[in-house]
């Protein structure tokens, strides 16, 4: 299969390379993309060299697949070029994301709903990702009621500006900021724009998606995000309250048995998720699983993955195994 990534010399698009090559995903032509800016320069995939090209060249050498993730304003410009030349985008930028004629998805929640049709695919944004990932499950058992989320995301989130920002203040040195304020001994609670109704773009993003994806606006989300000084992944402190009446031991078993998810839950040993474990691994961790004693049919969990990795590479590859599988792509 020929496979374009666009936004490969960026965090998540070599993620995205790191993925594909440790997955083994069947590629018979990498076609890396970047911006003009990087045109030519040499890029380097399981031993062998390949040069940047910029969209339009990428388009004239049509993939099978592309993914994207390049920022929302190439993916609004290129996306549709590409999938009119018959190219499917596995788009990781917000895009296309609600709009109504398009999918968004994660393959362990909603993947059944791919179909040959789907020329441009959405992929989440990495905090609804580790969420629903583990809500799926719990909602077709228990039907969720309503979500509560508080985030800890890491700088890799924001990009390589912020990475910097951190290193920089770590250092000493005074650099470019990524962010309004120092992030190095702090804590920020804004992740992206402020809307009108005072939430965050991130925070509507988590409501909104999780509905999408989840296929029920019944359940009801609410979410605070915020920034920390880590690099590993994100951490979210999640309350869930159901409709039905719950086990804790059941309930673990039923997190235990989704795709993708590993339990690490073992107060007596000290042992639980952080994004320091989580980093590099293709995993979503729960662990601080107990019933919220303040009312009934609720749980609290803690959930760390790698945002760049299941939070976005990961996912966006694994949406490709899937189309592939199915036969809808190659
Ligand atoms: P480039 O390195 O040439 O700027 P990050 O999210 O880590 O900042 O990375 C953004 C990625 O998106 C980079 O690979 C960047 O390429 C790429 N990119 C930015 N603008 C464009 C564009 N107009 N066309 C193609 N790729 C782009
Ligand atoms: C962050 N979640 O941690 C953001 C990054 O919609 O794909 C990803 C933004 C997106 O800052």
């Amino acid at each position: 299969m020929k496979v374009a990534v666009v936004g490969a010399t960026g965090l998540v698009g070599s993620e995205m390379l790191t993925v594909l090559a440790e997955r083994d995903f069947p590629i018979t032509e990498l076609i890396p993309v970047a911006s003009e800016r990087s045109k030519g320069k040499e890029i380097e995939f399981k031993g062998k060299k390949y040069k940047v090209v910029t969209p339009a060249e990428a388009i004239a050498l049509k993939p099978d697949v592309a993914l994207f993730s390049a920022g929302g304003g190439t993916s609004t410009e290129y996306a549709p070029l590409f999938a009119n030349a018959g190219i499917t985008v596995i788009d990781n930028s917000s895009a296309w994301r609600m709009d109504p004629s398009k999918k968004l998805i994660v393959p362990e929640v909603n993947g059944d709903i791919l179909t040959a049709t789907d020329k441009i695919i959405a992929n989440p944004n990495c905090s609804t990702i580790q969420m629903v990932v583990v809500l799926k499950p719990l909602h077709d058992k228990y039907k969720i009621k309503r979500v509560v989320v508080s985030t800890y995301q890491s700088v890799t989130g924001t990009g390589v500006k912020a990475v910097q920002q951190l290193n920089d203040e770590r250092a000493g040195i005074e650099g470019e900021k990524a962010y309004p304020y120092q992030i190095d001994m702090n804590v920020i609670p804004h992740i992206d724009v402020f809307q009108e109704n005072g939430y965050t773009k991130e925070e509507m993003k988590m409501i909104k998606e999780t509905n999408k994806i989840m296929q029920d606006d019944s359940i009801k989300v609410t979410a605070t995000t915020v920034r920390i000084p880590v690099v590993g992944g994100h951490s979210e402190s999640v309350n869930i309250e159901f409709e039905n009446e719950f086990e804790v031991d059941e309930l673990r078993r039923v997190i235990a048995a989704q795709d993708g998810v590993l339990i690490v839950d073992n107060p007596a040993n000290l042992e639980y998720p952080m994004p320091r474990d989580a980093h590099g691994k293709d995993e979503v961790f729960v662990g601080r699983i107990r019933r919220d004693e303040s009312q009934p049919k609720t749980v609290n969990l803690w959930i760390v993955a790698d945002n760049l990795r299941k939070g976005a590479a990961t996912n966006a590859v694994q949406v490709a195994e899937l189309l592939a599988k199915k036969n809808l792509i190659g």
